[in-house]
């Protein structure tokens, strides 16, 4: 089968094929976002062991009036991969203390996370005019259709879901847009100890494991596939090497699935792994080489008393 073919069956087809019939065999996180996906990944915000949200929501809402203050009055708020918006609300209500109205723009990949952020923030925040805008990030050219100054978040630890090649890529297109006025505010989560990080990545209550089997559910759905969930084990581990949390589904036995959209047949051996995630946890130092690769200065950043997780403005050089 030709790929232009794949790309007519379903916007997930390609990626799938490719993914499955490559060696070791892996599916791209992106295919984690459907409306269910995202359900999951709210729930996932909420956990006891998932501390990432909860730690960039605390440093936003302390540090909210200097990052509004250097970020400059006027702002255009521009979200990349914005999920619900959960956290913006905190610099949204801090920037609605100077003006009647901020224009905020949602992107995301996922409608259903975009009606969600919307409806919430139309709701707690009357005079926030929200335009959200569908789309994925590998092109960020619109980007230039909003007046500056601009702030455009890149929070969540979104980042960290890229390779670096990827995330310099992605920085890069973000710095070919923006002005000498404009700021870059980015979320990163740190390096830290196993025993906080593992569980966050696989909680007690299989969450997570549900996330991560979301994307063979989705198989399922969009291209009628016979994925057994259960016959896949969730497994999270730690890639020390390359700073990463990495997340896979392990055939529990040996197994033969069909995609019929694909018309594809897949053999798993026992005990056989599709990667699914990277999760990179990042240092200072490596956030700072990263930025500056892309074309970025680092003005500040912002951390929580345990160094777990950091936020950086930035600005172009
Ligand atoms: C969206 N992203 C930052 C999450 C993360 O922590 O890498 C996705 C996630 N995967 C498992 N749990 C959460």
């Amino acid at each position: 089968m030709i790929a232009h073919n794949l790309r007519l069956i379903s916007p997930i087809a390609e990626d799938v094929y490719a993914g499955l019939t490559s060696s070791p065999r892996r599916l791209p996180a992106k295919l984690f976002y459907d409306a269910a996906g995202s359900a999951l990944f709210e729930e996932i915000t909420r956990l006891p062991e998932y501390y990432v949200t909860r730690t960039e929501a605390a440093i936003l809402r302390r540090h909210a009036a200097e990052i509004c203050r250097r970020a400059g009055k006027g702002v255009t708020v521009i979200e990349l991969a914005a999920g619900s918006a959960e956290k913006t609300r905190l610099l949204l209500a801090e920037l609605l203390r100077d003006r009647m109205s901020v224009t905020y723009v949602p992107v995301d990949v996922s409608e259903a996370a975009l009606a969600a952020a919307r409806d919430s923030i139309e709701r707690a925040l009357p005079n926030v005019r929200v335009q959200p805008v569908l789309r994925e990030l590998s092109d960020l050219r619109f980007l230039a259709r909003y007046p500056g100054p601009r702030l455009v978040l890149f929070i969540g630890s979104t980042i960290g879901n890229l390779e670096d090649d990827e995330a310099v890529a992605l920085l890069r297109g973000i710095a070919a847009e923006l002005g000498p006025q404009d700021r870059l505010l980015l979320g990163t989560d740190l390096v830290k100890d196993l025993a906080v990080l593992l569980p966050a990545y696989n909680d007690a209550g299989g969450v997570t494991a549900r996330f991560n089997r979301n994307q063979l559910a989705r198989i399922n759905r969009e291209l009628g596939g016979t994925f057994d969930l259960e016959g896949f084990r969730h497994v999270a581990l730690w890639n020390a090497e390359r700073s990463r949390i990495e997340m896979h589904l392990e055939a529990r036995r040996r197994q033969s699935v069909r995609i019929r959209d694909l018309g594809l047949v897949v053999e798993f051996a026992a005990g056989e792994r599709i990667h699914t995630e990277n999760s990179y946890k990042y240092t200072l130092p490596r956030v700072r080489a990263l930025l500056a690769q892309a074309g970025f200065g680092l003005e500040q950043s912002w951390s929580d008393e345990r160094g777990w997780y950091a936020v950086h403005l930035a600005h172009i050089r």
